[in-house]
């Protein structure tokens, strides 16, 4: 038995791991994504302690990443669906690499993340606790290791004294969580990780002195001069990417939208913005070609939430439209080139925003009943017009394979309105939009970025945020591979977090080829093709299998579809996870010739019932 007094130096000391860990979690991090590593020593130690001495509510959860970019893409997931910054924990400067493209996303979307760091130990001759010990430690000594992420973070620090890293920890949140939102990074030498501190060193530690900043409200002078532009419009028109962060936005804009009459285009939507089925939604833009006809007659344009309103080479407003940008983020400090022509630039938390225009609209009382009604009427016959086309071509084609619009029409009558679902289905990006009908906030995801992989680990982080709720992801073949699926589905397995996996299979990258002929229409990639296929063809839903344990399904005949995915359904359902890889269409026709290979014949494949 110990002696009394050591017991009491134990309770009121505790090394900087552990102090870091009850940081995070006393400020409302429910799970840390880790990858770990010889610089984790205190953290693996501190967890043990939790386990032995039954304190483990105290730490946030530890969920083990296999792969980082999975592990981080967890942590967004779960960010995203639930609103709360989740934590990550990384290996050196070699995990920091394995983030890769997720701390992109992460950073594009405007998603808080806490990333946690060790540093090689920075002493070699014993004199410190954590000092090098193993060959590595020379090896992943690197001079600016926060220098991977710099251009990524809102925030990179190195935690220099064990003294005040609860404190560093608070803050990095409260950076990462203030508007525009976005990944945080620490990192700490092992010496550090390893020191001894008194408990409650590091100041005020609780969430309540950390929270974010507070919504940001429009400058009176600039709600009145939007809701005077709005009222006196003919065709106005809002555009937005990402309003839906904040679900009460989607509130807000649907009152002012009807309200002012005006329209709205979803343009490159990463989250749910407006209902679809809404008669004044107007439909969606990605990497539009020709001109949007409803763009170019718009007089007053409100862009709220948006890196990529409009392409301006091929699709823009007309030169005498007046526009305004409203954003938590207006002029995008974060990109090098970026203009949108507007008369007003605002920094502003959007559903105030909104709501203080709708309250200035109508105490200005500048609205002419009538003139809205009528062009409410207009816009509604638009909406239906648009949806009557979509509807048509929700069909199989006419040799019985299935259609990217048929298959999104299944999954919708599948998975109902209430499944959250995450979309990274690239070429087939407007099919989703235009076919899923999503109308409920936080029922549509997408990355917010452009590195693909995400939805592999975003959905595990989805469904530990709501595990009431279904969820499905829609994915392209390519970006399924990106999403490193045995790191996923094994993670899925392991905590309990089953999903529902799409792939659109189109038998490879359709993307690139599609970019290389917009830019070189009658170029050779036209004559011989992009040459980026993917046979000899993957059993994908297979790797699912093999390290999820997930029930896998290949699907080519529209005639089983609907069965599949209710089978497969079923099995989520129950705790499994499923991964149905359906075969489409390429999005690019293969011009025929030698250079391709005959179809791969699909009844090697294994069909479903
Ligand atoms: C990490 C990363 N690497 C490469 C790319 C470039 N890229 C964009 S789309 C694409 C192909 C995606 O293939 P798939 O998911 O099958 O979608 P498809 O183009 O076939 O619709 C690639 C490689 C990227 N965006 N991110
Ligand atoms: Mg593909």
């Amino acid at each position: 038995m110990r002696p009394p007094a050591v017991t009491a130096m134990a309770d009121r000391d505790q090394t900087v791991s552990r102090a870091l860990l009850e940081a995070m979690r006393e400020a409302g991090v429910r799970y840390l994504f880790a990858n770990l590593g010889s610089d984790h020593t205190g953290i693996v130690e501190a967890y043990a302690q939790a386990r032995r001495d039954g304190r483990t509510g105290a730490l946030p959860e530890l969920v083990l990443g296999p792969h980082e970019f999975v592990a981080l893409s967890a942590a967004q997931g779960y960010a995203q669906v639930s609103g709360e910054a989740q934590a990550v924990l990384v290996h050196v400067d070699c995990g920091t690499q394995n983030l890769g493209g997720a701390v992109h996303n992460v950073s594009r979307g405007r998603v808080p993340v806490l990333i946690l760091a060790g540093l090689s130990p920075v002493t070699a001759e014993g004199e410190l606790p954590g000092g090098r010990n193993e060959f590595i430690h020379w090896l992943q000594d690197t001079a600016d290791q926060a220098g991977i992420v710099r251009g990524y973070v809102k925030y990179a620090h190195e935690i220099r004294s064990g003294r005040n890293a609860k404190q560093l920890v608070h803050r990095a949140l409260q950076m990462a969580r203030s508007e525009p939102a976005g990944p945080a990074y620490l990192v700490a030498a092992r010496e550090v990780m390893e020191e001894t501190v008194p408990a409650g060193s590091g100041g005020p530690g609780g969430p309540q002195w950390w929270s974010p900043v507070a919504p940001m409200a429009l400058a009176p002078q600039v709600a009145d001069e939007i809701a005077a532009a709005l009222a006196g419009a003919d065709a106005p028109l809002v555009v937005t990417s990402y309003l839906g962060r904040d679900p009460a936005a989607v509130a807000a804009l649907t009152e002012l939208c009807e309200l002012a009459g005006a329209g709205v285009i979803e343009s490159v939507p990463m989250w749910m913005n407006f209902p679809a089925d809404h008669r004044l939604h107007l439909g969606y833009q990605w990497s539009t070609t020709s001109q949007n006809p409803l763009l170019a007659d718009a007089d007053v344009v409100l862009v709220a939430g948006s890196d990529v309103p409009w392409i301006p080479a091929t699709n823009r407003p007309s030169p005498g439209a007046r526009i305004y940008v409203v954003d938590v983020d207006p002029i995008k400090e974060h990109m090098t080139l970026w203009h949108v022509p507007a008369a007003r630039y605002a920094r502003a938390d959007l559903a105030t925003a909104l709501r203080q225009v709708t309250a200035r609209v109508r105490e200005q009382g500048g609205l002419d009943a009538a003139k809205v009604a009528a062009r409410a009427g207009r816009l509604a016959a638009v909406h239906r017009a648009q949806r009557e086309r979509w509807a048509a071509r929700e069909r199989p084609a006419g040799d019985g394979t299935v259609t990217a619009e048929y298959l999104v029409a299944c999954v919708r009558e599948a998975v109902g309105p209430d499944a959250v679902v995450l979309t990274e289905a690239i070429t087939n990006y407007p099919v989703v939009c235009e076919h899923l009908r999503a109308s409920r906030p936080g029922s549509l995801f997408g990355s917010g970025g452009s590195s693909l992989g995400w939805a592999g680990g975003a959905a595990v982080g989805a469904k530990l945020a709501a595990p009431d709720r279904t969820v499905v992801s829609l994915v392209g073949d390519g970006s399924y591979l990106f999403g490193v699926p045995a790191s996923a589905q094994w993670m899925a397995r392991r905590y309990g977090a089953p999903s529902l996996t799409v792939i659109f299979d189109n038998q490879g990258w359709a993307a690139p080829v599609m970019s290389a002929l917009m830019v070189h229409p009658s170029g050779a990639t036209a004559a011989v093709g992009g040459g980026t296929g993917f046979a000899p063809e993957v059993d994908l839903p297979g790797v699912a299998a093999a390290a999820g344990g997930a029930y896998a399904a290949t699907v080519s005949e529209a005639g089983k579809l609907p069965v599949a995915l209710s089978l497969a359904l079923a099995e989520v359902r129950r705790g499994r996870p499923a991964v149905i890889s359906v075969r489409v269409p390429p999005a690019v026709p293969p011009p025929a010739g030698p250079h391709h290979p005959a179809p791969v014949d699909p009844g090697r494949k294994g069909e479903s019932p």
